[in-house]
């Protein structure tokens, strides 16, 4: 196909911006091509800057779970526009999405816009070592909370597990109190606690691992989590930023039946608008300034434009909640497919699919790590020909949004077909 424009358009962003990009994922590096850019999008279709069409399983990595430029969206984002953007003070749009999010997510009784997920996790890290008094903190290999520096970090070696820095710039000071235990083993976040005793402020965890495919979490290894956490006096931090409003209005908390301390979402909140939160117990919310001594705040947090987006996105979900059982049926049919044509291991949860390149099963980052990415590129490659978007790396979701049908599935499958070799 022809992608000359995104190339030229590439050529021009590379003299502004490091790598041409916002974000690294969309440097296509791991696919080895030019990245396309994308001029615009409806429903589950987008387009890029030499009006190829694809069928897009990014979905801008999440918020487009009603498909791109929902007409509900845009029409109250263009009323709502000609009141001014953003006033940096308070602002009835902002009770009206909490409200809604208090009102039906129980285990939320304050929530804190912010603008990101990055956001939304850093901070909520932040009130749990204020709220506990305690400096540690827990994650998990595989997993991925933004980029703030404490969370940039990978495993480090011997049984302590130590943080190593993840990226140039974070500081081993900054990686000092990060931990970092196995996704779906319980006995290495047991083995933290032991040799850390009473020094861990909170564990953070993406119910839904979707930052290395897609991960979903063993029997008894969330609800593990929270016992240990309770047994020790450590908070249980839930990041939803990708899981939030996707498997259930109440996001994986409710799905699988876990009970956080905080809760961070991101992406669907803000219906493709920037926006992030953090939520929880009133009594641990209450920490954040100006009500207690943690610090946060941020000068377009709560803005009026991505309220609205996030507010009518949230109501549309809410008002029909057959949407997820959609939502899973269409993430069920892909996934026997892709089984079926590839014969490899393929994980889905509602509407996140992973499909690994391996034929073992995937159940932690180091299975995941074991896929073949060199097929990845080539699949990958295959895929755009024949009008398939998925993400340009083998460590992400396959996102399907509402507007997919029974047919749309069946045509992505033909183009599996077709590319599989
Ligand atoms: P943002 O700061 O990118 O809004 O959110 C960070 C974040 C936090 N928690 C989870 C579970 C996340 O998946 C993310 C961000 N997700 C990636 C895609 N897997 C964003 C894409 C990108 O980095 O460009």
């Amino acid at each position: 196909m022809k992608t000359t424009r995104s190339s030229e358009l590439f050529e021009r962003a590379k003299l502004v911006m490091p790598g041409g990009v916002n974000s690294p994922v969309r440097a296509y590096r791991s696919v080895g091509m030019t990245p396309l850019f994308i001029e615009r999008a409806k429903g589950n279709r987008i387009w890029d800057a030499d009006g190829n069409e694809y069928i897009d399983f990014v979905g801008s990595w999440g918020p487009m779970i009603l498909g791109h430029a929902d007409d509900d969206v845009l029409a109250a984002i263009g009323e709502r526009m000609q009141k001014g953007l953003s006033f940096g003070a308070c602002a009835e749009l902002e009770v009206e999405l909490a409200e809604l999010v208090v009102e039906n997510i129980p285990h939320v009784e304050r929530i804190r816009m912010v603008n990101s997920g990055t956001e939304a996790t850093m901070s909520a890290l932040r009130i749990a070592r204020g709220y506990t008094g305690r400096n540690k903190i827990v994650k998990f290999e595989g997993c991925y909370h933004g980029h703030s520096d404490g969370l940039l970090v990978k495993a480090g070696s011997g049984a302590m597990t130590f943080g190593n820095p993840d990226s140039a710039g974070v500081t081993k000071g900054a990686a000092a109190d990060t931990l970092v235990a196995s996704y779906n083993d319980l006995d290495s976040v047991k083995a933290l606690f032991a040799g850390n005793p009473g020094e861990i402020a909170c564990v953070i965890v993406e119910p839904v691992a979707a930052n290395m495919g897609v991960v979903p979490p063993a029997e008894g290894f969330l609800a593990g989590l929270r016992e240990l956490c309770t047994k020790e006096g450590a908070l249980l931090i839930i990041d939803e930023v990708i899981t939030g409003f996707r498997l259930a209005f109440g996001g994986a908390c409710q799905s699988l039946g876990i009970e956080p301390d905080l809760v961070t979402y991101g992406k669907i909140i803000g219906g493709g608008m920037p926006v992030g939160a953090y939520g929880g117990k009133k009594e641990i919310m209450e920490t954040v300034s100006p009500t207690g001594p943690v610090y946060q705040a941020g000068t377009l947090s709560g803005n009026p434009i991505a309220m609205t987006a996030g507010l009518v996105t949230l109501k549309k979900l809410l008002a029909d909640p057959s949407v997820y059982v959609h939502l899973n049926d269409m993430g069920e049919r892909l996934a026997a497919g892709l089984r079926e044509i590839t014969g490899c291991t393929v994980n889905q949860i509602g509407s996140l699919v992973g499909l690994f390149l391996t034929d073992q099963p995937v159940r932690s980052y180091a299975d995941a790590a074991k896929a073949d990415t060199e097929k990845f590129t080539a699949l990958f490659r295959g895929l755009l020909e024949e009008g398939v978007y998925i993400a340009p790396s083998p460590f992400e979701s396959m996102f399907i949004s509402a507007p997919f049908t029974e047919a749309d599935v069946d045509q992505v499958l033909a183009a599996y077909r077709k590319v599989w070799k």
